[in-house]
């Protein structure tokens, strides 16, 4: 690859000749501007210059590269001579810095509900759409949260819990609580470690990451950052060009990655408003999409535009394929059926997780816990319960510890925790997951006290009544923190002179 001087930039620096620089490489996306699906508009801010910082926390690390023809690479260039954007700080950015500095101390965050509260108002408006964003009108999200509150408890007396444990055993690996982090994409959108953040923090509190498919740190980044030994998952988006997918899965089995959780309820991406709307008011691509309407790739929001990779005709046929290509656990995120979980179980699988997406795909399905109770009724039927090559996961809307053990007592194995992590580390870096991580132990060690269970195989169903749990319609207790951090769906609005 050639070097590439400035002055050769500085000739590719308009829309009809765009070069621009990501990771010192540089590329010619002049043919590209019409298909971005961010807009022409933000490429064109960084013609002739280094687009790095506003790539990074978007794309997949690779995205450009493999993408972009390789005619289209133009060559490297010294990083020291690299033009930078000058980020211009804007009022926004100066409220928002005065925010993450009087953010409230560490230690007077209670519970993940305080992270979440923190978040939204110190991270950038776009970083907080994307993130706190769900399908259509948000029912699924709301309901999330509700269904554990239909979930009551059972406690049991006279027990001596004067010693409790909470800690387990997912899918073969030593966990010190029954949570996992699940995946969530794009962590460079709330912190400038992203991902990084979790790893840290769980390394040194013995918790499992699954690392996502589109995260803002490269798989290799996070995996060099785990201590040896430190057990991760990985969750899968499957590609279109199934050779990819092959070799990132052996890839990461190669790194020690302990099992695959593949993602199956997006085969097409959810529209997520909040995040659609962010799309039209911040970088003035509003104005190109209502000149051109058929053109849909432009009003997407940020997680629909990096999104097209997503194979949609995965089918069960699938599943001997990855059988085949691997021998790491085989996880099914997004089973929502005893139908499916019956052919998951069938087809080899070493688990589902029952899980709607956060809320993000489709609009008023069911909780996760609300089809746990269903689940396992059906998996009883082909053999013993609990099934120890069988595991259910549970994630979605959990916030404490008393929710987990509801999905424990009702057969769950573990249970995934997504945006209370994400949150945590996008208000406070790697010591907010370490609290957070904390305060759950703390919200275990009372509950479980409270509860008479002195482990985890002292959580049994009879512990919870789960009879209102079908009731859609029925009352249930204001959650005053969720409601205060929920932020309502807004409506369109008009344009302002
Ligand atoms: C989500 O946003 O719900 C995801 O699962 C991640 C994602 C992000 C961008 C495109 C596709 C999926």
């Amino acid at each position: 690859m050639s070097f590439v001087s400035e002055e050769s930039l500085a000739e590719h620096a308009s829309r009809d000749s765009c070069w621009i620089i990501v990771h010192s490489k540089v590329y010619d996306v002049t043919e590209f501007l019409d298909e971005h699906p961010g807009g022409s508009k933000i490429i064109l801010k960084y013609a002739g210059k280094d687009a790095t910082e506003a790539y990074e926390p978007i794309h997949p690390p690779n995205a450009i590269q493999d993408n972009l023809p390789i005619e289209k690479h133009i060559g490297a260039i010294d990083p020291n001579t690299i033009v930078k954007v000058v980020k211009e700080v804007t009022e926004e950015d100066k409220r928002r810095q005065a925010l993450m500095d009087a953010r409230p101390p560490l230690d007077e965050i209670l519970n993940l509900h305080d992270f979440e509260a923190v978040a939204r108002a110190v991270l950038p408006a776009k970083a907080w759409a994307y993130y706190s964003s769900a399908s259509d009108d948000e029912i699924t999200i709301r309901e999330n949260r509700a269904a554990f509150q239909r979930v009551w408890f059972r406690p049991r007396i006279l027990r001596d819990v004067t010693s409790v444990d909470w800690s387990t055993t997912i899918l073969g690996c030593k966990s010190s609580l029954p949570i996992y982090i699940s995946a969530t994409a794009l962590g460079k959108l709330g912190h400038p470690d992203g991902e990084l953040n979790l790893t840290r923090a769980a390394a040194k509190h013995g918790v499992i990451q699954m690392i996502p498919t589109l995260a803002s740190c490269s798989f290799d980044e996070i995996v060099d950052a785990a201590t040896p030994g430190q057990p991760l998952f990985l969750q899968l988006y499957v590609n279109r060009d199934r050779e990819i997918t092959k070799k990132y899965v052996q890839h990461a089995e190669k790194r020690g990655v302990k099992a695959l959780f593949i993602t199956v309820d997006a085969p097409q991406l959810g529209r997520r408003e909040k995040d659609m709307r962010m799309k039209f008011v911040d970088d003035g691509a509003g104005a190109k999409v209502q000149e051109n309407q058929k053109d849909v790739k432009k009003d997407q929001g940020v997680a629909r535009a990096i999104s097209s990779f997503i194979d949609p005709s995965l089918s069960w046929k699938d599943i001997p394929w990855f059988r085949s290509i691997t021998n790491m656990h085989i996880i099914l995120k997004g089973v929502a059926t005893p139908e499916d979980a019956i052919l998951a179980y069938e087809a080899g699988c070493q688990g589902i997780v029952l899980s709607n997406h956060g809320g993000r795909q489709l609009d008023t399905s069911r909780s996760g816990i609300e089809n746990l109770v269903d689940i396992v009724a059906a998996l009883k039927t082909r053999g013993p319960w609990p099934n120890p090559n069988f595991s259910i996961f549970v994630d979605g809307g959990v916030r404490r510890a008393s929710d987990v053990l509801k999905a424990i007592a009702l057969g769950a194995s573990a249970v995934g925790v997504g945006r209370g992590f994400l949150y945590a580390f996008s208000s406070y870096g790697q010591e907010g997951v370490e609290r957070a991580i904390e305060i759950l132990r703390d919200e275990f060690e009372m509950n479980m006290r409270l509860l008479g269970a002195r482990s985890i195989n002292e959580i049994v169903p009879e512990m919870v009544d789960a009879s209102a749990l079908r009731s859609h319609a029925g009352l249930t207790p204001t959650d005053n923190l969720y409601n205060t951090t929920y932020q309502p769906l807004s409506l369109a609005s008009f344009k302002t002179k």
